[in-house]
């Protein structure tokens, strides 16, 4: 894997402050693949003075000159998506069809949607005696996980680059390979200097000292809801605004009168799809006493398909998981299911078979879960499905909402009114009726302590913005 040796700031690959490096890790093999910066608080502050200096100009670029750049960024992601697709692959350990879709395709998708966006945003209207202006918040740290990296990268710098901001964004520690791509695709699409900068590393050098520069305006963060606490205590320090796209532990909420074969089949790939390591999957599945064990059934045959593989080979439905800290922590989380009488009914905290390297665990499915267990109410972020009994849909809906998350989920009925109305009731950012399809548009975000403020579309948008008022 190529990488660069050096950080992306002021429109040009420069030298780290220090000698530290971040080895990166190919999660199906434990190879170390490549070495990048490891920045430390120097870096961070140089890359906080670039983009504070092209603020202004970036700020006050027309629109349409901002939107032509990022159409520009959205082509060159897009020419780049052999080896996004390959490099994510290699750093994440996903396979390289799912690879493909969702961290290059739907990347490039976002980017030209704002590109789009852009063109006819409103960013000034009257308002009785009064004309209120859209201005960018200013220079918008961004920090990134792993689970989808590139695709939370451009969720959360496009539309800061779109609304007039410069960023400094700190890409997490096992995935920067990818990062360091997005930032050559950047170079290529004529950003003025300073517009975008790039400084990797680890989460409490670099990282903290990003959500504690007095030089910059809000701080954007994807990851677990401890560190948004921390980003959230330090960004609080000075009243910098915050986006927080936190941890999930969403309901699959089975209604009777549901087509059951397809809401377990789809909610059972929802759950083991990047096995398992996507903060908005439907890890909890309700099921009422009458389909409650053909769902275990036919959950339990799904999970079969999903044979723990290598990730390059075509044929893999599900590699390893990113690291050994996560496989460690998703095989503690199964002891834990089975430790407090939760019945397994397929997978288990053993290494999957014939997978004695890398970082693989085995699609897991527990049935007779209580909602008090650990595994019906932590973030596992694995390939570990929970299926809840519930008598009556009040109850499904004090299930569904009885956890401190409240990032996504899903209702099936055969009456559409009905499953809306459930929806409705549910404390959560995000329901997929009968099945729902991705809308890159639709607002992303949680309720409770899955976070704060919302990505993609106008409203992803409109978290980079303030308002200002004239009155006449
Ligand atoms: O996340 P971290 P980790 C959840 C999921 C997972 C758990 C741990 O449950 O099992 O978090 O994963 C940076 N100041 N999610 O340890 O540490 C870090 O470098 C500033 C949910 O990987 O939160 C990385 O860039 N930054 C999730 C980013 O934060 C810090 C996606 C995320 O890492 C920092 C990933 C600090 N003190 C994990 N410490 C989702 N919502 O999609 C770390 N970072």
């Amino acid at each position: 894997m190529k990488a660069h040796e050096a950080m992306y700031i002021d429109g040009d690959w420069r030298l780290p402050a220090g000698p530290e490096t971040v080895e990166v890790v190919n999660p199906a093999d434990e190879q170390v693949i490549a070495a990048v910066p490891a920045g430390t608080p120097a870096d961070v502050d140089a890359a906080v003075r670039a983009a504070r200096e092209a603020f202004r100009g970036w700020a006050a670029t027309p629109p349409a000159e901002r939107a032509a750049c990022i159409a520009a960024l959205s082509e060159a992601i897009g020419s780049r998506k052999d080896e996004i697709t390959a490099t994510v692959t290699a750093e994440l350990g996903s396979p390289l069809s799912f690879s493909r879709v969702v961290s290059a395709d739907l990347p490039a998708t976002v980017a030209a949607s704002y590109a789009t966006l852009l063109q006819t945003h409103p960013f000034a209207e009257r308002i009785g005696n009064s004309t209120v202006h859209l201005e960018p918040v200013g220079v918008v740290g961004a920090i990134t996980p792993w689970n989808y990296p590139l695709h939370q990268i451009v969720a959360k710098v496009v539309p800061a680059l779109a609304a007039g901001c410069t960023v400094v964004l700190k890409p997490a520690e096992d995935t920067p390979l990818v990062a360091q791509l997005f930032a050559e695709a950047v170079h290529e699409a004529g950003f003025p200097a300073g517009v975008f900068n790039m400084v990797t590393g680890y989460g409490p050098v670099a990282g903290q000292a990003l959500a504690e520069h007095e030089g910059i305006d809000m701080v954007s963060f994807t990851g677990s809801t401890a560190v948004g606490r921390k980003i959230a205590a330090a960004a609080g320090a000075s009243l910098k605004r915050t986006a927080l796209e936190l941890g999930g532990k969403s309901a699959n909420v089975i209604l009777p009168g549901a087509d059951l074969a397809r809401a377990v089949n789809v909610g059972a790939a929802n759950v083991f799809a990047n096995s398992g390591q996507t903060c908005s999957a439907w890890t909890r599945m309700l099921v009422d006493a009458e389909g409650y064990d053909e769902a275990v059934a036919l959950a339990a045959a799904a999970a079969a398909k999903y044979v723990p593989g290598d990730p390059t080979d075509p044929a893999t439905r599900m590699g390893p998981l990113v690291n050994a800290k996560q496989r460690d922590r998703v095989r503690g989380y199964i002891t834990r299911g089975i430790e407090e009488g939760a019945r397994l009914v397929v997978g288990g905290p053993e290494a999957p078979e014939g997978r004695k390297r890398g970082f693989y665990v085995r699609p897991t499915v527990f049935a007779d879960v209580r909602p008090g267990m650990t595994i019906a109410q932590e973030e596992i972020f694995g390939p570990v499905l929970s299926i809840l009994r519930y008598e009556d849909e009040d109850e499904a809906l004090r299930i569904a909402n009885g956890t401190v998350y409240g990032l996504a989920g899903a209702v099936w009925c055969d009456d559409e009114e009905r499953a809306v109305a459930f929806a409705r009731r549910m404390d959560t950012g995000q329901v997929d009726i009968n099945g729902g399809r991705f809308n890159p548009l639709a607002p992303f975000g949680g309720y409770k302590q899955s976070g704060t403020g919302r990505e993609l579309g106008a409203h992803g948008l409109a978290e980079f913005l303030h308002t200002k008022s004239l009155q006449f």
